[in-house]
């Protein structure tokens, strides 16, 4: 199978990294969804990325399907996420505003880099929509006592979490600083993980 996608992208990363964590071998195509757009769509209409392509030929997209096919493969038991329940929910909810995050950091990357002017309209709610996770994250983060989220294993959403923050940081670094002392250390402990520093690439904006 084949992972498509740059590990700049907090999407990409997390998925590239429950693989390893998983043990699951991939090979990985470092393709830009703007320079390698036409690569890109031969498996993705979307042109968007990750992209993971199953030794049949099948091409799953977004992060959340793919992460569910790799859960069903490893089974519950080794599962970065509990089958059913509360502690699924919460999962999800952290998972969701962690790729939220993510998405409105990316769309403010665009907003910087592929328009002449920026529409004030827009960077402003993007803004306040990551500063609102941000400081929710935070808020629940320093009332978690475990070492991970939901207790002392790895999940999904430590995982989602941590590469969000990450983007976050080297995209809009006036906007996730000192202020969020549990998420840095949050990051810190993910970011010290043999996947987390293997899998990783400073952020390269496409240019407009
Ligand atoms: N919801 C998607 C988001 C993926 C995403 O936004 N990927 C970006 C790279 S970070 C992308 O492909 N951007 C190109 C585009 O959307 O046109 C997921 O979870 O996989």
């Amino acid at each position: 199978m084949f992972l498509i996608g740059q590990y700049d992208s907090p999407f990409v990363r997390r998925t590239a990294i429950a693989l390893q964590l998983y043990g699951i071998p991939f090979e990985h195509k470092p393709w830009s969804t703007f320079g390698d757009a036409e690569q890109v769509a031969v498996y993705n209409p979307l042109r968007r990325v990750p992209t993971l392509v199953l030794d049949d030929g099948e091409a799953l997209i977004e992060s959340g399907a793919i992460l569910d096919h790799l859960d069903e493969l490893v089974g519950p038991e080794r599962a970065m996420i509990a089958r059913s329940g509360a502690e699924r929910r919460r999962h999800l909810r952290i998972t969701a505003l962690a790729t939220g995050l993510a998405d409105k950091a990316v769309s403010l990357i665009y907003e910087r880099v592929l328009r002449k002017e920026q529409l004030k309209l827009w960077v402003e709610r993007c803004e306040a929509q990551i500063s609102g996770v941000l400081g929710v994250l935070e808020e629940e983060r320093a009332q978690v006592t475990a070492p991970y989220w939901l207790g002392d294993r790895i999940g999904h959403a430590d995982i989602a979490v941590a590469c969000a923050l990450r983007f976050t940081g080297e995209a809009h670094p006036h906007l996730f600083d000192a202020r969020y002392a549990a998420l840095q250390a949050h990051a810190a402990r993910c970011e010290a993980l043999p996947p987390f520093q293997q899998i990783v690439q400073l952020l390269a904006p496409p240019s407009g």
